[in-house]
């Protein structure tokens, strides 16, 4: 098959959406398959995640030189990551210079976002419509479109009327916004509120945070990355990359616990628990084998943290509200920041309770908290995303016999694997629901991801196919072995995004596979040897 430079041609071997990191791989891969791909972005630029999400903090909360592509040696050996963790800017660089490097923009269409896929029994393609009036047709159609990339507005009376200059974390301007001098309010202490406050504070004139739950954070302990050190990873790389594969959430430096946290006394957990603080980052979660699934040992290093915390946060009271009581700590996404606790011993920043007494409204110029009016210059949402679901929801995805898929998904995500969803033939995920993607090293598990659907294709292609369905027995077996493992940790009993309870009316389901890479890589290698066991592919 050709390969096509013509932007007005309808007819494509596949269709990618998303110029994220998965989109972006997704596309080299096919196009080194000589297939005609078409991506659709509805940014204007490539880097998905760190393209759209530019507030003040803004950083990956995994280390650089393991959050990065694996798949081209010469990539990642002439990239220099210049921090520890990377921050936005270096991370949109990174994407842009892997889009020229690569010379990916020819084939991706930008401003461009897919309205509305329907299978065609007839055809056994895809046929598409964009936002742009355009329409086309593939054979396959690969959704890239990002786990955490539908924001989520909160639904508060008066949000839309607010009369100052308003933001969300997830959509930031390509400016930057200049907070001096200015009364800023903040609704949101996950992770991209925990990573801005702290900068916002620093200019700001006055910050009020308007806090429901209080969220585990965790020090992060950026610093540059020292030219000795990366040339030493580097020079070690294979080994990094392979032995990721083999750990829990596709970290190379965090493996398996080996000891429960009742196989040590008081003391000696204590100083496992200081010296995972001491290195920062997820370590903690690492420390014993059961910290995610046994309450009380998980307790030992909730507490931990909260006494943390109120070493850190001079007034009492205050440590009191920021110490997280209602979820075992790592159920919710652990935060990564940098002097996030110590920001609230600024004179300049107030932390507002709205948990016993919710935001009741927001007028032209204020937040409004029972019957008090906080009144602000700006307003900052940093109240998340519809996650996992959300961006395919939002195209109208109908497969075979007029199946919609936000109908197949009212009640809850199910895929096979992450990677297909039975009635939808020739439609593919990357790092879809009831895979680990959201609870691993995601460029590791987009990277998986990818090289399995390019197998697929390339199956259909060799062998003069038409179509790949997930088989729905397999689907079925899937999702409930998923519910199985989940059940069997404490991550359920969080009210959080993994399980939809972030979004009004979202079915309460668990959605990530949280068995584990290494587990989930032998179940997909087990798949693939036996002859694509729960995958049927066929000539119709
Ligand atoms: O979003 P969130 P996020 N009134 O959903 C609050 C990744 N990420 O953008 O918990 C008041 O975590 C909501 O309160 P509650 C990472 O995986 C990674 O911060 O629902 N508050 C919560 O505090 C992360 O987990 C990085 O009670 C309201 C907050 O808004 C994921 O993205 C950086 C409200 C939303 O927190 C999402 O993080 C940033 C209301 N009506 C993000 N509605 C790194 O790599 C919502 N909230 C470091």
């Amino acid at each position: 098959m050709p390969h096509s430079k013509n932007i007005s041609e309808d007819s494509f071997d596949i269709v990618i959406v998303g110029a994220g990191f998965a989109g972006m791989y997704m596309l080299y891969k096919l196009r080194s398959m000589g297939l005609n791909t078409r991506v659709y972005e509805r940014g204007d630029g490539v880097g998905g995640t760190w393209y759209w999400n530019r507030y003040p903090g803004a950083r990956c909360d995994l280390e650089s030189m393991e959050y990065s592509y694996s798949f081209d040696n010469d990539l990642q050996q002439e990239w220099n990551w210049k921090e520890k963790y990377g921050t936005q800017p270096e991370l949109l660089k990174y994407a842009n210079h892997v889009a020229d490097r690569f010379d990916l923009r020819r084939d991706i269409e930008f401003k461009t976002r897919l309205n509305s896929a329907q299978y065609n029994d007839v055809t056994g393609r895809l046929d598409l419509t964009t936002n742009r009036g355009s329409r086309a047709t593939a054979a396959h159609l690969v959704l890239a479109t990002g786990n955490l990339s539908t924001p989520q507005p909160p639904k508060i009376d008066g949000v839309a009327d607010f009369n100052g200059r308003s933001f969300h974390t997830g959509n930031w301007p390509h400016v930057n916004v200049d907070f001096r001098k200015r009364r800023v309010g903040i609704i949101g202490t996950g992770s991209s509120a925990v990573q801005a406050i702290p900068e916002i504070a620093k200019q700001a004139a006055h910050l009020t945070v308007f806090q429901r739950t209080a969220n585990f954070s965790i020090p992060a302990h950026h610093g540059p990355l020292e030219s000795a050190e990366r040339e030493a990873k580097k020079a070690r790389y294979d080994v990094i990359r392979a032995s990721a594969n083999e750990t829990p959430f596709g970290i190379a430096k965090f493996g398996s616990p080996t000891q429960s946290a009742w196989d040590v006394n008081g003391a000696e957990r204590q100083k496992i628990y200081e010296e995972a603080w001491a290195i920062g980052g997820q370590a903690l979660l690492f420390t014993f084998t059961d910290i995610l699934t046994d309450r009380d040992a998980n307790e030992t290093a909730a507490e931990f943290v909260r006494e943390r915390i109120r070493e850190v946060v001079k007034d009492p009271a205050i440590a009191e509200l920021l110490c997280p009581k209602d979820h075992p700590i790592g159920t919710k996404r652990l935060c990564l920041d940098s002097f996030y606790y110590e920001t609230y011993n600024r004179d300049n920043v107030t932390l507002i309770d709205v948990k016993k007494m919710p935001i009741s409204r927001i007028t032209p110029s204020a937040v409004v908290v029972g019957d008090k009016s906080y009144e602000i210059d700006d307003l900052v949402l940093a109240t998340g995303f519809d996650a996992m679901t959300g961006a395919a929801r939002d195209i109208n995805i109908v497969g075979e016999m007029g199946i919609r898929l936000s109908d197949r998904w009212a009640a809850g995500p199910q895929t096979y694997l992450g990677i297909m969803v039975a009635s939808f033939p020739n439609m593919y995920l990357i790092t879809g629901p009831q895979s680990p993607g959201v609870k691993s090293q995601m460029i590791l598990s987009i990277e998986y991801h990818v090289e399995i659907i390019a197998k697929m294709i390339d199956k259909i292609r060799r062998e003069g196919l038409r179509t790949v369905r997930a088989k729905p027995e397999a689907q079925a077996a899937w999702v409930e072995h998923n519910n199985l493992v989940a059940n069997k940790t404490l991550y359920p009993t969080a009210a959080s995004w993994y399980m939809g309870a972030n979004i009004p009316g979202k079915a309460r389901v668990f959605m990530p596979y949280v068995g584990g890479v290494k587990e989930y890589r032998a179940i997909c290698g087990k798949v693939m040897t036996d002859n694509w066991r729960g995958f049927a592919f066929s000539n119709n």
